[in-house]
């Protein structure tokens, strides 16, 4: 698909009023949490690690003026939320934990007191972000943070309003998967692809960039729960004229913990499927 390309627009990056200092790009990463004890520590470990370790090239805008190649910062600017669901297994103990070792401006609990969904998981999450943009990805070790700084680069690349990664475009892949899940999402987007046409590879994913603003926007106007909130997200953006850019990404099943997907979210998942088909 000429996805990316399709849907780039000329669109320069905004400017900053006159006299002001250069702004300093903040990610705020979402993470929500259900039953991810073991997993909860690592995923944040490799976060950090990714986060400080990158060296950026960043443009600076001064007076109005973009400078490019002028503007170097070491280690990129960050915050993780966290929203646990009130795991059982205590998933909100350890995140408390990595509070402490981190401190609480890099590690931000904002936990819920039962189970509500991924969705509204987002959104509650969304609330504390202070970040100019927003990662949102999967605590299970299925996202690695290793890609984030190819997010971040494919973002100015094209000053992109959404960054998605792809398994299915490139060296993007799914490592772990029994056939039946590959069909099950092989599937969705083919069929997504051809009723919708959404501009963009991967529709089911959950590791993506957006602007702050982007992201609040489409939220607003997503309707859907479950797995076809990812995909309503994507087509959406399309209708609104949002660009997408792609960066490929390995998937790695989880190791540690189960899966929420079961047959009534694939039934949900086709029925949501068809309503954005009717109502888009
Ligand atoms: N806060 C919160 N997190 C959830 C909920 N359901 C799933 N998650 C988290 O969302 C991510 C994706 O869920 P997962 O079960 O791995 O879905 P899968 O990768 O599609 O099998 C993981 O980090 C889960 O811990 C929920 O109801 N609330
Ligand atoms: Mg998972």
């Amino acid at each position: 698909m000429a996805s990316e390309e399709a849907s780039r627009s000329p669109r320069r990056s905004r400017r900053e009023p006159e006299g002001r200092a250069p702004r300093q790009d903040k990610y705020s990463v979402l993470l929500p949490t259900y039953n991810e004890r073991e997993n909860l520590p690592l995923i944040v470990w490799l976060l950090v690690k990714s986060f400080s370790e990158s060296i950026f090239q960043q443009h600076a805008e001064f007076g109005g003026e973009v400078l490019n190649d002028l503007y170097f910062i070491c280690g990129i600017n960050y915050e993780i939320i966290i929203i646990d669901d009130g795991s059982p297994d205590g998933t909100r103990d350890v995140a408390e934990q990595l509070e402490k070792i981190y401190g609480s401006d890099k590690i931000l609990l904002r936990p819920r007191e039962k189970k509500l969904g991924l969705g509204t998981a987002y959104i509650h999450g969304m609330k504390h972000a202070t970040g100019n943009y927003v990662i949102i990805m999967d605590a299970d070790l299925s996202h690695h943070p290793k890609f984030i700084p190819e997010f971040i680069r494919k973002q100015k690349e094209g000053n992109f309003d959404i960054v998605s990664g792809t398994r299915y475009k490139g060296n993007g892949g799914v490592y772990g998967w029994d056939l039946k899940r590959k069909i099950i999402s092989r599937g969705a987007n083919f069929i997504t692809q051809i009723l919708l046409r959404p501009g963009a590879s991967d529709l089911t994913g959950s590791f993506r960039l957006y602007r702050k603003e982007v992201l609040q926007k489409l939220i607003e106007k997503c309707v859907s729960k479950g797995y076809v909130f990812q995909m309503e997200m994507i087509v959406r953006a399309r209708q609104l004229n949002y660009t997408i850019g792609e960066v490929p990404i390995s998937f790695v099943d989880r190791v540690y913990g189960e899966s929420k997907l079961g047959g009534n979210e694939i039934v949900s998942f086709l029925k949501g499927l068809l309503t954005l088909f009717a109502t888009t």
